[in-house]
């Protein structure tokens, strides 16, 4: 089948009616790089709201909070170790501790309501610089701070324009636990998005789902304090404003394809050709001039128009098999975005009576190996072209590898 057959449905008319809002910037000013990503809106697109998230509607939706739901958060304060392999006290010991600098952050704001990383961003304490360092052209100033993203631990960095229709209208309420919102903290005037890549640990992904597993994740969000909190430090020093952001204020994915860091997948994740999809990605919201990177295209799209790997491997059958569309199965998918999406309603039940989260369409992903190795970067190259119907049947023939028995983490230590 010739390209053109998996195109995605053509724009509605340009932008979505009832936008931009009279407060808002115009986002005509968007259309050429959204054609260049291949977004494409309908007309009833609302921004969303952070306490329509499923995590945040836990706690004032009847429909998804359950014991279930206690139990997976107290797991991570007292786990109770049970007996199927992954599931072991070392293990939710490892989980629980790699999650430690991350939920340090997030604790140090109780007080006053304020959840960094998660529902606020990161605050910084030494005051922004009262004067502006003298900077180079933005194409400089730009590679200045990839370099320093990359010095404070990033393993990829990108930048793209600020776009205001994937700040949150609002942002959840960690002092209520109710269905409360309270303002973005996000000022305006921001101008460019830093996005950052945190490669994921591949031998614990491989044993997803597990405790054990769920540990790259945990390492990964406390990297990502760090580094997001110095990044923006650093801006701040130069006399810039600068917010960093891990899971708060914003969504972050769209900022990731734009940034050119890699490409939407059904699986729900950018897949990247440093990573595949075993990656998280952090932000720093900033004034600073700077160069914007532009969205590249690896043919993954359409590669995941043909493969439905991640969707049948899902144990609760949350991910799409169909083309994209717009809207989703809940009020937790944004409306008015073509693109695949999942049922998240069903992918927290299952997280919540494992008790850890789950990436098994993470794991079983045909993009996610080790590129690091040239045969591998040769594989995504092929898969990427119009060999991909081959490329499918390969990897369902001799490519898939079965989880990773959690113990034998333990037995290489
Ligand atoms: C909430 C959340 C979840 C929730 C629920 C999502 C929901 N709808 O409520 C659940 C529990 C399902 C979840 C699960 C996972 N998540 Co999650 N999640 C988030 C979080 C914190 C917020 C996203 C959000 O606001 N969703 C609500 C609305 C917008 O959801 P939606 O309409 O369905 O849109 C989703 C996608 O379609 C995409 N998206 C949204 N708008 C647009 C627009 C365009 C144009 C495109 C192309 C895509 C896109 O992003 C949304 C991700 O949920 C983000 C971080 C962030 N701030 O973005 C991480 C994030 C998306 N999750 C991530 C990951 C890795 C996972 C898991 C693998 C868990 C794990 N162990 O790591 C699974 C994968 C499940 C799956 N296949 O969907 C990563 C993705 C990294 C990557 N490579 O892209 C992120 C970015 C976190 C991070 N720090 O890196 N997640
Ligand atoms: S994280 Fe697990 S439950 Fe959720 S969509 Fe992926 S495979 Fe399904
Ligand atoms: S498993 Fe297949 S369909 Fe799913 S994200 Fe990976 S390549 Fe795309």
């Amino acid at each position: 089948m010739a390209d053109k057959d998996f195109d995605m449905p053509e724009q509605s008319g340009g932008w979505p009616a009832n936008r931009p809002p009279d407060n808002l910037t115009d986002w005509s000013r968007f259309e050429e790089s959204d054609r260049e990503a291949g977004f494409v809106f309908t007309d009833d697109f609302e921004r969303f709201s952070q306490h329509d998230d499923i995590f945040n509607r836990a706690w004032w939706d009847q429909a998804v909070m359950s014991d279930d739901v206690i139990a997976f958060y107290n797991a991570q304060i007292r786990p109770k170790p049970r007996r199927g392999e992954g599931f072991s006290q070392w293990d939710f010991s490892l989980v629980n501790a790699s999650w430690s600098v991350a939920r340090d952050y997030a604790m140090r704001g109780r007080k006053d309501g304020v959840r960094e990383g998660f529902l606020d961003h990161f605050r910084t304490f030494v005051p922004k610089a009262e004067t502006q360092a003298d900077l180079p052209s933005p194409e400089e100033t730009a590679a200045r701070v990839k370099k320093v993203a990359k010095f404070f631990g990033a393993d990829l960095v990108g930048i793209t324009e600020f776009d205001e229709r994937w700040v949150y209208t609002h942002s959840a309420d960690a002092a209520t636990k109710t269905r409360d919102e309270k303002d973005n903290l996000l000022p305006e005037g921001m101008t460019s998005v830093i996005v950052m890549g945190h490669g994921m640990d591949r031998d614990l992904v491989e044993s997803y789902p597990s405790a054990l597993a769920a540990s790259a994740t945990g390492r990964e969000y406390s990297r990502e304090a760090a580094i997001v909190s110095s990044l923006a430090g650093f801006i701040e020093g130069l006399g810039y404003r600068a917010y960093g952001s891990s899971n708060d204020t914003g969504i972050t994915i769209p900022h990731v394809v734009k940034a050119g860091l890699g490409e939407y997948g059904r699986n729900q994740m950018v897949i990247t050709k440093e990573f595949g999809p075993r990656v998280r990605f952090s932000k720093v919201y900033t004034d600073m001039p700077l160069a914007h990177d532009r969205p590249k295209k690896y043919g993954i799209h359409q590669y995941c128009m043909e493969c439905t790997k991640c969707a049948d491997a899902c144990p609760p059958k949350a991910l799409p098999k169909g083309p994209p569309e717009a809207g989703g199965p809940n009020r937790s998918t944004i409306k008015g975005v073509v693109k695949w999406s999942a049922d998240c309603e069903k992918c927290f039940k299952f997280w919540t009576k494992m008790r850890v989260d789950c990436a098994i369409c993470m794991r079983v992903c045909s993009y996610n190996k080790d590129y690091t190795k040239w045969y591998n970067r040769l594989l995504f190259r092929l898969m990427g072209s119009r060999l991909r119907k081959l490329m499918i049947w390969a990897d369902r023939k001799w490519l898939t590898r079965d989880r990773v028995a959690p113990n034998t983490w333990w037995k290489s230590a």
